[in-house]
């Protein structure tokens, strides 16, 4: 039993992301997404990181989020099955070229209303829509036309996406959040900016450059909302986990404190609402110059965040010394040096609950603003039994010590308004493509290649889940 309440009105929930989980990727108008692009294995990791051979899906290709796990027509005995677990929130996000298929141009009615009837068959389960405005899926037009985020083009066109949806959803949605994982586009700059480089190019200068943007983008959508949507609440989302230094090595220690900084950036901007001090320094260091315009930093100051959305799979451990670098492995694709006193998952993914709670406390005392958990999860290959079960114990062990520990930081006084754990559902790995790294309470039967009969089946966690919930997260088992 946990010793820990958590507020009667905490959002606990799960996550889902619109290209992982929809599938019916050019019906009901939509327009191709960049993610439409990723195929499966070694190629995806290489395009999402800027080398993209072809703005066409190829012919001889197999493209995850093309089928994903048909939530488009099936979300309806989907969410049936989440309101049967109890939740209060689901995390969606809405595919910008479902709303404005080329990325600009008039808006398509029927992509609008796929969303209005998504959320009013959350409301009929007393389920909260928190909806994501950017989840990796820039339209390839986009892409095409202006060369994804590095063009200054994208800040009004996501403005007026923004607007679109703020004014169509101001009776449905109070919970939003602009740019997934902004960070990410400094590690997958094609999934999280839709950049494509090109030989020689200044590859940080396009980043940064393409960062400022969706910055002054995101505070636009901040302003917007806030002009829009009564009482509405509008979040950054950050991909986080704590850097460790390996030694107490000064030079480890200013290292981890940098890398924390690398992604720290962001939010500061978003929630601080100027461009920091070091990050100016970094900017002379490494020669880039940030076109900015006037008045951006005026929109960045007054448009900031009201919580700090984030995903926690791992903590990260940095070391200068290039012997311990040569054992390195990962945390939600960032790199990061094996820690000895940590397990890791099949993926490679390290698994330090008490970092949950450390990232939870750094991100608080940094920002003094409520946070959202938003994503969490553990990824397992999941085997279904003869009887037709799956006993996810794995699952349940790393959610219930996450839990546990998200708990202590409440009584650490850390606010959060809720818990979205990523993947309610099996859906397409965002890193891998893999059907088979799955996260869901709820089995789909459907594999890497796209084979199945997408049936969805009750694992042992679904139940579990359904108990933490029903007991305001006191239990949560032996
Ligand atoms: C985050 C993304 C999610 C989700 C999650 C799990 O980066 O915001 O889209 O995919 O990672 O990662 P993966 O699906 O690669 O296991």
């Amino acid at each position: 039993m946990s010793s820990f309440i958590f507020p009667k009105d905490f959002l606990w929930g799960g996550a889902l992301a619109a290209n992982q989980a929809e599938g019916a990727y050019l019906e009901g108008g939509k327009g191709l997404s960049l993610v439409d692009l990723l195929p499966t294995g070694e190629k995806r990791m290489s395009i999402m990181k800027g080398n993209v051979p072809s703005l066409t899906p190829l012919e001889s290709e197999f493209y995850p989020s093309h089928g994903a796990i048909d939530f488009y027509h099936q979300y309806r005995e989907d969410i049936a099955l989440f309101a049967e677990m109890g939740f209060k929130a689901l995390r969606v996000s809405i595919a910008w070229a479902r709303i404005f298929p080329t990325g600009e141009d008039a808006p398509n009615e029927a992509g609008l209303q796929f969303y209005d009837d998504l959320f009013d068959e959350l409301h009929k389960h007393g389920i909260q829509p928190v909806v994501t405005l950017a989840h990796f899926d820039v339209p390839v037009d986009l892409v095409e036309k202006y060369g994804g985020w590095r063009s200054r083009k994208l800040v009004n066109l996501f403005e007026t996406y923004a607007k679109t949806v703020f004014a169509r959803y101001k009776d449905k949605v109070k919970y939003w959040m602009t740019f997934n994982e902004i960070n990410m586009l400094l590690h997958l700059p094609f999934l999280g900016a839709g950049l494509v480089f090109q030989e020689g190019e200044n590859v940080k200068q396009i980043q940064y450059q393409a960062a400022h943007h969706q910055l002054v983008a995101s505070a636009l959508a901040v302003k917007a909302g806030h002009e829009i949507i009564p009482d509405v609440q509008i979040g950054c989302m950050l991909a986080a986990g704590s850097f460790y230094p390996y030694t107490c090595n000064p030079e480890d220690v200013y290292q981890g404190m940098e890398k924390d900084r690398e992604s720290y950036f962001f939010i500061d901007v978003q929630s601080r609402g100027e461009y920091p001090g070091y990050a100016k320094r970094f900017f002379k260091d490494h020669g880039l110059n940030i076109e900015m315009e006037p008045g951006d930093a005026d929109i960045l100051k007054n448009h900031t965040v009201d919580y700090i959305g984030f995903s926690y799979y791992s903590s990260r451990t940095t070391s200068t010394d290039p012997e311990v670098v040569k054992n390195m492995t990962s945390g939600n694709v960032f790199g990061s040096v094996s820690n000895p006193y940590l397990d890791k998952s099949d993926w490679g993914w390290t698994i330090d609950p008490k970092g949950f709670r450390i990232t939870a406390n750094q991100l608080h005392d940094r920002y003094q603003k409520p946070l959202f958990v938003v994503e969490n999860g553990f990824g397992a290959n999941d085997v279904v039994t003869p009887e037709g079960e799956v006993n996810d114990d794995y699952r349940i062990d790393y959610l219930k010590r996450h839990i546990a520990e998200m708990g202590e930081a409440l009584q650490d006084g850390v606010e959060i308004i809720g818990y979205t754990s990523w993947g309610p559902i099996d859906i397409v790995s965002a890193s891998s493509g893999e059907m088979k790294k799955r996260y869901g309470y709820i089995y789909v039967d459907r594999d890497n290649e796209g084979n199945g009969s997408l049936k969805r089946i009750k694992k042992k966690s679904f139940h579990w889940y359904k108990n933490v919930i029903q007991s305001d997260g006191e239990n949560l088992g032996e």
